[in-house]
C-alpha cells in the first residue's frame, strides 16, 4: 500500500525539480547558519549561488562520522536551540557519540517517512504494532513509534530485551506487526518454540527487520519461522534514523525516499560520483531536514542504485540491501561498536597489553562478542583469582563503553599473533 501517492509516485522529471529546489534552499542556509559548513565550503572555495543543478552536489565537501564528532555536541545545528525538540545519538569511532537534533517539523518529517516504511508492508490503522527496537538514544524505538502513530496504528512501545514478556504481550494482545533487528526475530522464533507457542498461530503478517546486516538466507528462516512477510527497512542516526530506505512488499531492492535524502554512490578510495549500478558507498544529503542538516555524508555502508520502474508503481531509485562497510564498525546484537573503542578501554587498563582480538559469533539467533587481551608479565605470574576479578573489571568497563556485553579471556603475553600489516583485530565468524 502506497502511503503518500503525489511523492512515492512522482514523475522523475518533476522529483528532480523538488530536489533541485530544496538542495539551493539547504546549501544556503548551511553556509548562513552552520559555521563548519562555512568553512568547509569556503576552503573549496565554492559559495551557495555556485550550486545550479543537481550534479552540482559533487562541488560540496564530504562530511564523516569524525567531522561530527569533531564538532560534537551541537556543531550542526543550523536552528536555534529552542527550536529543537528531541535528540538522538549513536556511537561514535571513539566514544563521543554522533547526535541529531529534531525540530518539530524533523518529527514530521520522520514520522512520514516511517508511516511510508510501515506501509510498505500494509500496516493500516487496524494493526497492533509491536515495536520491540530499543526507545531511548537509540533511533529505531522512537521512529518506528512515530510511524505507526501517524497511520493510527496501535503501538506497543515494548522496546527491547525480556523475551518471554515479548511473546505473551505479542499473544495476548494479537499483535500484527513486528518490529525489531533481524537477529532477535529469530531469537524470538527460538524462544517461543521452547515455551510450547506457535507463531502459525499468531496473527503477525508483517515484520520490520533493520539497523543490522542480514541476507536472503535469513530472510527465507525468519518467514518460515515466524510466518510473516519480512521487510528489509534501512536508516542511520546521522540522517534520521530508521526510514531512510524499505523494501516495498514486491521485496526486491530497498527504495530510497529521495524526496528527503538525496543519494549518490562513490568510488570509496577517489570519492568520485559512480553510475547507477556500480558498487561503492553511499553517501546521503538530507534536502529537507532542519535540526542538523547532513551535506554529502559518507555513511561507509556499500551497495549500488537502480533507478529501473518497481512493479509496485513507485518511481523512487532503490539501492540493493547494504553489501558490507568501507569500515571496520561492527553491528553486534543490534548496537554499532568499533575495534577503537575496545582499545581505549583497554589502554587505561593496568596490567594489560595493547595486543587484543575481538571474536564475533552467533550462537543460536544471538550475537556473543569475546574479547581476548594479553597480560603482562606482572599480571601472568598473579593468581588465578586476581586474574579472574581482572577479567571481571575488564568486561565491566567495556560494558561501560559499548553498551553490549562481552566476554573478556586474559592471554598468556606475546600469545595473540603480531602481524606485520594491518593487526587483524576482528575474527567474525558469524554467518548471516
Ligand atoms: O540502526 C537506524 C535503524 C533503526 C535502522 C531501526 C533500521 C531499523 P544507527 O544505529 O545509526 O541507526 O546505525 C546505522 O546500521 O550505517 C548500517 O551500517 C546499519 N544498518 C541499518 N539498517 C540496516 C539494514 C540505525 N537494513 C548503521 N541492513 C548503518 C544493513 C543496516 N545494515
Amino acid at each position: 500500500m502506497i502511503w503518500n501517492e503525489q511523492f512515492e509516485t512522482m514523475p522523475t522529471n518533476e522529483l528532480r525539480k523538488f530536489q533541485l529546489q530544496n538542495l539551493k534552499e539547504l546549501v544556503l542556509r548551511v553556509y548562513n547558519r552552520v559555521p563548519f559548513y562555512k568553512e568547509q565550503m569556503d576552503k573549496k572555495g565554492i559559495k551557495p549561488s555556485d550550486i545550479k543543478s543537481l550534479e552540482d552536489i559533487q562541488k560540496l565537501p564530504f562530511i564523516t562520522k569524525t567531522d561530527m564528532r569533531d564538532v560534537y555536541p551541537y556543531g550542526l545545528l543550523a536552528t536555534d536551540m529552542s527550536e529543537i525538540v528531541e535528540i538522538h545519538a549513536s556511537s561514535g569511532t571513539t566514544g563521543k557519540p554522533v547526535v541529531d537534533a529534531y525540530t518539530q517539523k524533523d518529527i514530521e518529517i520522520w514520522s512520514e517517512v516511517m508511516a511510508r516504511t510501515l506501509s510498505m508492508g500494509d500496516t493500516t490503522k487496524s494493526d497492533i504494532v509491536h515495536n520491540a527496537y530499543g526507545y531511548g538514544l537509540f533511533t529505531g524505538g522512537f521512529g518506528v513509534h512515530y510511524g505507526a502513530r501517524k497511520i493510527g496504528a496501535t503501538v506497543i512501545p515494548i522496546s527491547g530485551g525480556n523475551t518471554k514478556r515479548q511473546l505473551s504481550v505479542m499473544k495476548d494482545f494479537g499483535s500484527s506487526v513486528l518490529t525489531c533487528t533481524p537477529s532477535y526475530s529469530l531469537y524470538l522464533a527460538e524462544a517461543a518454540r521452547e515455551l510450547g507457542l506457535d507463531f502459525s498461530k499468531f496473527p503477525i503478517k508483517a515484520g520490520f527487520f533493520g539497523a543490522e546486516p542480514w541476507s536472503e538466507n535469513m530472510r527465507k528462516e525468519i518467514e518460515s519461522k515466524l510466518h510473516l512477510k519480512a521487510i528489509d527497512i534501512y536508516g542511520l542516526t546521522e540522517i534520521i534514523g530508521p526510514g531512510v530506505a524499505a523494501e516495498c512488499e514486491c521485496q526486491d531492492m530497498l527504495h530510497i525516499f529521495e524526496d528527503h535524502f538525496y543519494p549518490e554512490i562513490i568510488d570509496p578510495v577517489t570519492g568520485q560520483q559512480l553510475e547507477d549500478g556500480k558498487e561503492g558507498e553511499l553517501v546521503f544529503t538530507t534536502l529537507t531536514k532542519e535540526g542538523t542538516p547532513v551535506i554529502r555524508y559518507r555513511t561507509r555502508d556499500i551497495t549500488y542504485l537502480n533507478r529501473e520502474k518497481c512493479r509496485c508503481g513507485r518511481t523512487s531509485v532503490r539501492m540493493h540491501r547494504i553489501m558490507g562497510r568501507t569500515d571496520d564498525m561492527l553491528i553486534v546484537r543490534g548496537v554499532n561498536l568499533f575495534p577503537s573503542q575496545v582499545e581505549q578501554v583497554l589502554l587505561k587498563i593496568d596490567g594489560v597489553e595493547p595486543h587484543y582480538q575481538i571474536l564475533v559469533d552467533r550462537k543460536g539467533a544471538l550475537d556473543s562478542l569475546e574479547v581476548r587481551v594479553e597480560m603482562n608479565e606482572t599480571l601472568f605470574s598473579d593468581e588465578i583469582r586476581y586474574i579472574e576479578n581482572k577479567e571481571k573489571e575488564i568486561e565491566h568497563a567495556l560494558k561501560e563503553e559499548l553498551l553490549v556485553h562481552s566476554k573478556v579471556k586474559l592471554v598468556e603475553p606475546k600469545s595473540i599473533e603480531r602481524s606485520e600489516g594491518k593487526a587483524k583485530r576482528v575474527i567474525d565468524v558469524r554467518n548471516i
